[in-house]
Protein backbone atom coordinates (compact mmCIF):
# COMPACT_ATOMS: atom_id res chain seq x y z
CA UNK A 1 0.00 0.00 0.00
CA UNK A 2 3.00 2.08 0.85
CA UNK A 3 4.77 1.59 -2.89
CA UNK A 4 1.82 1.77 -4.69
CA UNK A 5 -0.84 4.05 -3.29
CA UNK A 6 1.15 6.47 -0.43
CA UNK A 7 3.00 6.55 2.73
CA UNK A 8 1.04 4.41 5.43
CA UNK A 9 2.10 4.15 9.29
CA UNK A 10 3.11 0.33 9.05
CA UNK A 11 6.40 -1.80 8.51
CA UNK A 12 7.32 -2.66 4.94
CA UNK A 13 6.03 -6.48 4.77
CA UNK A 14 6.33 -6.22 1.08
CA UNK A 15 4.77 -10.21 -0.33
CA UNK A 16 6.22 -12.20 2.70
CA UNK A 17 4.03 -11.77 5.74
CA UNK A 18 2.63 -15.43 5.25
CA UNK A 19 2.55 -18.05 7.25
CA UNK A 20 1.50 -21.67 6.36
CA UNK A 21 2.61 -24.78 8.14
CA UNK A 22 1.09 -27.78 10.06
CA UNK A 23 0.21 -26.45 13.36
CA UNK A 24 -0.76 -29.50 16.08
CA UNK A 25 -2.75 -28.93 19.47
CA UNK A 26 -5.85 -29.29 21.09
CA UNK A 27 -9.17 -27.31 19.51
CA UNK A 28 -9.71 -24.32 21.39
CA UNK A 29 -13.49 -24.88 21.38
CA UNK A 30 -12.45 -28.65 23.30
CA UNK A 31 -10.19 -26.45 25.98
CA UNK A 32 -12.76 -23.91 26.62
CA UNK A 33 -15.65 -26.60 27.38
CA UNK A 34 -13.48 -28.72 29.68
CA UNK A 35 -12.93 -25.63 31.79
CA UNK A 36 -16.62 -24.53 31.62
CA UNK A 37 -18.09 -21.63 28.92
CA UNK A 38 -20.81 -19.51 31.42
CA UNK A 39 -21.76 -17.50 28.84
CA UNK A 40 -25.19 -18.37 27.51
CA UNK A 41 -25.07 -19.82 23.72
CA UNK A 42 -27.45 -16.86 22.56
CA UNK A 43 -24.60 -14.15 23.90
CA UNK A 44 -21.60 -16.00 21.65
CA UNK A 45 -21.76 -13.60 18.82
CA UNK A 46 -21.34 -10.62 21.84
CA UNK A 47 -18.47 -12.61 23.85
CA UNK A 48 -14.83 -12.87 23.09
CA UNK A 49 -12.10 -15.27 23.96
CA UNK A 50 -9.00 -13.42 24.80
CA UNK A 51 -5.44 -14.47 25.00
CA UNK A 52 -2.46 -12.87 26.44
CA UNK A 53 1.03 -12.82 27.27
CA UNK A 54 2.37 -10.63 29.73
CA UNK A 55 6.30 -11.92 29.73
CA UNK A 56 7.68 -9.42 28.15
CA UNK A 57 6.50 -5.44 27.19
CA UNK A 58 5.42 -4.52 23.64
CA UNK A 59 6.63 -1.67 21.60
CA UNK A 60 3.03 0.40 23.12
CA UNK A 61 1.79 -1.89 25.79
CA UNK A 62 2.73 -3.81 28.58
CA UNK A 63 1.44 -6.79 27.31
CA UNK A 64 0.30 -8.34 24.20
CA UNK A 65 -2.88 -9.40 23.92
CA UNK A 66 -5.90 -10.29 21.29
CA UNK A 67 -9.27 -11.25 21.11
CA UNK A 68 -11.41 -13.36 18.60
CA UNK A 69 -15.63 -14.14 19.08
CA UNK A 70 -16.37 -16.70 21.19
CA UNK A 71 -19.05 -18.38 18.70
CA UNK A 72 -16.26 -18.44 15.81
CA UNK A 73 -13.97 -20.05 18.62
CA UNK A 74 -16.79 -22.53 19.55
CA UNK A 75 -17.27 -23.86 16.31
CA UNK A 76 -14.99 -26.74 15.52
CA UNK A 77 -15.24 -26.08 12.03
CA UNK A 78 -13.22 -22.97 12.67
CA UNK A 79 -10.22 -25.38 13.74
CA UNK A 80 -9.03 -22.93 16.33
CA UNK A 81 -5.85 -24.58 18.12
CA UNK A 82 -3.93 -24.14 20.76
CA UNK A 83 -0.58 -24.94 19.11
CA UNK A 84 1.95 -27.19 21.08
CA UNK A 85 3.72 -28.56 17.80
CA UNK A 86 4.56 -26.43 14.06
CA UNK A 87 5.29 -29.09 11.51
CA UNK A 88 5.47 -32.12 13.83
CA UNK A 89 7.85 -30.68 16.07
CA UNK A 90 7.67 -29.19 19.43
CA UNK A 91 7.15 -25.54 18.63
CA UNK A 92 10.16 -23.19 18.82
CA UNK A 93 11.13 -20.15 20.56
CA UNK A 94 10.47 -17.82 18.07
CA UNK A 95 6.72 -19.16 17.01
CA UNK A 96 5.76 -19.40 20.48
CA UNK A 97 7.14 -21.78 22.74
CA UNK A 98 5.39 -23.63 24.63
CA UNK A 99 1.97 -22.99 23.77
CA UNK A 100 0.44 -20.39 21.36
CA UNK A 101 -2.79 -19.36 19.46
CA UNK A 102 -3.10 -20.11 16.14
CA UNK A 103 -6.49 -19.12 14.08
CA UNK A 104 -6.56 -20.13 10.71
CA UNK A 105 -7.99 -17.53 8.24
CA UNK A 106 -7.34 -14.70 10.67
CA UNK A 107 -5.17 -12.22 10.98
CA UNK A 108 -1.84 -13.96 12.38
CA UNK A 109 -2.40 -10.87 15.42
CA UNK A 110 -4.94 -12.70 16.60
CA UNK A 111 -2.55 -15.77 17.08
CA UNK A 112 -0.63 -14.88 20.25
CA UNK A 113 2.13 -16.54 21.31
CA UNK A 114 3.95 -17.09 24.48
CA UNK A 115 0.59 -17.64 26.02
CA UNK A 116 0.19 -17.25 29.62
CA UNK A 117 -4.20 -16.53 29.54
CA UNK A 118 -7.27 -17.27 28.10
CA UNK A 119 -10.59 -15.20 29.12
CA UNK A 120 -13.87 -15.72 27.77
CA UNK A 121 -15.53 -12.05 28.22
CA UNK A 122 -17.58 -9.33 27.38
CA UNK A 123 -15.26 -7.37 25.80
CA UNK A 124 -12.63 -7.41 23.41
CA UNK A 125 -9.16 -7.67 24.25
CA UNK A 126 -7.84 -4.26 25.96
CA UNK A 127 -4.67 -4.97 24.38
CA UNK A 128 -3.37 -1.78 22.40
CA UNK A 129 -3.23 -4.14 19.68
CA UNK A 130 -6.59 -5.40 19.39
CA UNK A 131 -7.83 -1.29 20.17
CA UNK A 132 -5.34 0.74 17.90
CA UNK A 133 -3.71 -1.29 15.64
CA UNK A 134 -4.94 -3.93 12.55
CA UNK A 135 -7.90 -2.01 11.68
CA UNK A 136 -8.60 -1.00 8.45
CA UNK A 137 -9.52 3.11 9.00
CA UNK A 138 -11.42 4.64 6.44
CA UNK A 139 -9.13 6.68 3.71
CA UNK A 140 -10.14 10.12 6.07
CA UNK A 141 -8.17 8.62 9.14
CA UNK A 142 -4.84 10.19 7.49
CA UNK A 143 -2.82 11.10 10.30
CA UNK A 144 -2.07 9.97 13.61
CA UNK A 145 -4.88 12.37 15.11
CA UNK A 146 -7.09 11.88 12.78
CA UNK A 147 -7.13 7.88 13.48
CA UNK A 148 -7.31 8.74 16.78
CA UNK A 149 -10.94 9.23 16.17
CA UNK A 150 -11.67 6.11 14.06
CA UNK A 151 -10.01 3.48 16.43
CA UNK A 152 -13.18 2.75 18.88
CA UNK A 153 -15.56 3.04 15.60
CA UNK A 154 -13.81 0.92 13.62
CA UNK A 155 -14.19 -3.09 14.24
CA UNK A 156 -11.12 -5.65 14.58
CA UNK A 157 -9.18 -6.77 11.40
CA UNK A 158 -10.71 -10.83 11.99
CA UNK A 159 -10.65 -12.92 8.80
CA UNK A 160 -8.14 -12.19 5.93
CA UNK A 161 -9.14 -10.96 2.59
CA UNK A 162 -8.39 -13.12 -0.44
CA UNK A 163 -4.63 -12.85 -1.69
CA UNK A 164 -2.35 -13.86 -4.13
CA UNK A 165 1.43 -13.34 -4.57
CA UNK A 166 3.84 -13.71 -7.54
CA UNK A 167 6.91 -14.71 -5.89
CA UNK A 168 8.70 -15.52 -9.68
CA UNK A 169 9.86 -13.73 -11.42
CA UNK A 170 10.60 -11.03 -8.83
CA UNK A 171 10.05 -7.31 -9.86
CA UNK A 172 13.31 -6.12 -11.61
CA UNK A 173 14.53 -9.13 -12.81
CA UNK A 174 15.59 -10.89 -16.51
CA UNK A 175 13.97 -13.80 -17.53
CA UNK A 176 14.58 -15.98 -20.87
CA UNK A 177 11.48 -16.96 -23.14
CA UNK A 178 11.39 -20.94 -23.81
CA UNK A 179 11.29 -21.98 -27.32
CA UNK A 180 7.42 -21.17 -27.44
CA UNK A 181 8.06 -17.68 -26.26
CA UNK A 182 6.69 -18.62 -22.33
CA UNK A 183 8.13 -18.01 -18.91
CA UNK A 184 7.25 -19.68 -16.03
CA UNK A 185 5.52 -17.41 -13.41
CA UNK A 186 4.82 -18.80 -9.83
CA UNK A 187 3.21 -18.20 -6.69
CA UNK A 188 1.02 -18.54 -3.83
CA UNK A 189 -2.86 -17.69 -2.95
CA UNK A 190 -4.50 -17.69 0.00
CA UNK A 191 -8.64 -17.84 0.27
CA UNK A 192 -10.70 -15.04 2.25
CA UNK A 193 -10.92 -15.92 6.05
CA UNK A 194 -13.07 -19.58 6.21
CA UNK A 195 -14.21 -19.31 2.77
CA UNK A 196 -11.27 -21.20 1.10
CA UNK A 197 -9.50 -23.48 -0.55
CA UNK A 198 -8.82 -21.25 -3.48
CA UNK A 199 -10.23 -22.68 -6.46
CA UNK A 200 -8.97 -20.72 -8.79
CA UNK A 201 -5.75 -18.04 -9.58
CA UNK A 202 -5.45 -16.48 -13.00
CA UNK A 203 -2.48 -14.69 -14.73
CA UNK A 204 -2.30 -11.92 -17.09
CA UNK A 205 0.69 -10.09 -18.33
CA UNK A 206 -1.74 -7.61 -20.60
CA UNK A 207 -2.10 -5.38 -17.66
CA UNK A 208 -5.66 -7.48 -16.61
CA UNK A 209 -6.93 -7.31 -20.15
CA UNK A 210 -7.23 -10.76 -20.53
CA UNK A 211 -6.34 -14.02 -18.47
CA UNK A 212 -4.92 -17.76 -18.54
CA UNK A 213 -5.69 -20.00 -15.46
CA UNK A 214 -2.36 -20.86 -13.47
CA UNK A 215 -1.86 -24.87 -12.69
CA UNK A 216 -2.99 -25.52 -8.92
CA UNK A 217 -0.70 -27.29 -6.83
CA UNK A 218 -2.97 -29.11 -4.06
CA UNK A 219 -1.42 -32.28 -3.83
CA UNK A 220 -0.75 -32.90 -0.08
CA UNK A 221 0.96 -36.16 1.28
CA UNK A 222 -1.93 -36.26 3.28
CA UNK A 223 -4.55 -37.20 1.11
CA UNK A 224 -7.36 -36.34 3.28
CA UNK A 225 -5.78 -32.89 4.61
CA UNK A 226 -8.04 -30.09 4.22
CA UNK A 227 -6.74 -27.32 2.42
CA UNK A 228 -9.57 -24.97 3.54
CA UNK A 229 -7.41 -22.56 5.60
CA UNK A 230 -3.94 -23.35 3.33
CA UNK A 231 -2.18 -21.46 0.65
CA UNK A 232 -2.11 -22.90 -2.60
CA UNK A 233 1.14 -22.38 -4.81
CA UNK A 234 0.54 -22.14 -8.50
CA UNK A 235 2.36 -21.67 -11.25
CA UNK A 236 1.71 -20.81 -15.07
CA UNK A 237 3.69 -20.42 -18.22
CA UNK A 238 2.57 -17.03 -19.96
CA UNK A 239 3.17 -16.09 -23.49
CA UNK A 240 5.00 -12.75 -23.34
CA UNK A 241 6.92 -10.84 -26.22
CA UNK A 242 10.44 -9.71 -25.57
CA UNK A 243 11.09 -6.37 -24.10
CA UNK A 244 11.34 -4.31 -21.04
CA UNK A 245 9.43 -3.06 -18.49
CA UNK A 246 6.91 -6.13 -18.83
CA UNK A 247 4.00 -6.22 -15.60
CA UNK A 248 2.30 -9.37 -14.79
CA UNK A 249 -0.57 -9.59 -12.48
CA UNK A 250 -2.23 -12.68 -10.50
CA UNK A 251 -5.72 -12.91 -9.44
CA UNK A 252 -7.40 -15.90 -7.35
CA UNK A 253 -10.63 -17.05 -6.41
CA UNK A 254 -12.26 -19.37 -3.38
CA UNK A 255 -14.55 -21.49 -2.80
CA UNK A 256 -17.11 -19.02 -1.65
CA UNK A 257 -16.30 -17.00 -4.94
CA UNK A 258 -14.24 -14.20 -3.34
CA UNK A 259 -12.24 -12.83 -6.13
CA UNK A 260 -9.27 -10.22 -6.07
CA UNK A 261 -9.84 -6.59 -6.99
CA UNK A 262 -7.28 -4.30 -9.85
CA UNK A 263 -6.56 -1.87 -6.62
CA UNK A 264 -7.97 -1.25 -2.90
CA UNK A 265 -8.34 1.56 -0.94
CA UNK A 266 -5.78 3.05 1.03
CA UNK A 267 -5.68 2.68 4.41
CA UNK A 268 -3.51 4.70 7.09
CA UNK A 269 -2.24 1.13 8.66
CA UNK A 270 -1.56 -0.46 5.21
CA UNK A 271 -3.41 -3.49 6.40
CA UNK A 272 -5.31 -6.16 4.59
CA UNK A 273 -3.69 -4.64 1.10
CA UNK A 274 -5.26 -7.79 -1.62
CA UNK A 275 -4.96 -6.10 -5.05
CA UNK A 276 -3.86 -8.12 -7.34
CA UNK A 277 -0.83 -9.60 -7.02
CA UNK A 278 1.51 -7.63 -9.40
CA UNK A 279 5.43 -8.36 -10.60
CA UNK A 280 6.93 -5.59 -12.82
CA UNK A 281 9.80 -4.15 -14.65
CA UNK A 282 10.55 -7.52 -15.97
CA UNK A 283 13.08 -7.53 -18.75
CA UNK A 284 12.35 -10.43 -21.38
CA UNK A 285 14.84 -11.85 -23.45
N1 LIG B 1 3.00 -12.71 22.51
C1 LIG B 1 2.96 -12.25 21.24
N2 LIG B 1 2.24 -12.94 20.34
C2 LIG B 1 2.17 -12.50 19.05
C3 LIG B 1 2.82 -11.30 18.66
C4 LIG B 1 3.55 -10.60 19.65
O1 LIG B 1 4.16 -9.55 19.38
N3 LIG B 1 3.61 -11.11 20.92
N4 LIG B 1 2.71 -10.88 17.35
C5 LIG B 1 1.53 -11.36 16.61
C6 LIG B 1 1.58 -11.04 15.21
S1 LIG B 1 1.27 -9.45 14.77
C7 LIG B 1 1.81 -12.01 14.26
S2 LIG B 1 1.74 -11.64 12.61
C8 LIG B 1 2.12 -13.40 14.62
C9 LIG B 1 3.38 -13.90 13.95
O2 LIG B 1 3.58 -15.25 14.24
P1 LIG B 1 4.88 -15.99 13.75
O3 LIG B 1 6.06 -15.29 14.35
O4 LIG B 1 4.76 -17.40 14.20
O5 LIG B 1 4.88 -15.90 12.25
O6 LIG B 1 2.25 -13.55 16.02
C10 LIG B 1 1.31 -12.85 16.79
N5 LIG B 1 1.45 -13.24 18.17
MO1 LIG C 1 1.61 -9.21 12.41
Amino acid sequence: MRTKLKEVSGIDWFDGAVMNCKWTGPLLKDVLEKAGVKVEKEKWNDAHVAFSCFQTPTQDDEYYGASIPLSRAMDANSSIIIALEMNDKPLPPNHGAPVRVVTPGIAGARSVKWLDRITVQMCESSSYYQQHDYKILPPEADCKEKAEEWWGRVSALQDMPINSVIGVPKTGSTVHRDENGTIEVKGYALPSGSDGPITRVEVSADGGETWMDAELDQSHEDKDADLKWAWTLWKARVKVEKGKDLTIYSKATDGSGNTQQKSVEWNFRGVGYNAWGETSGIEVV
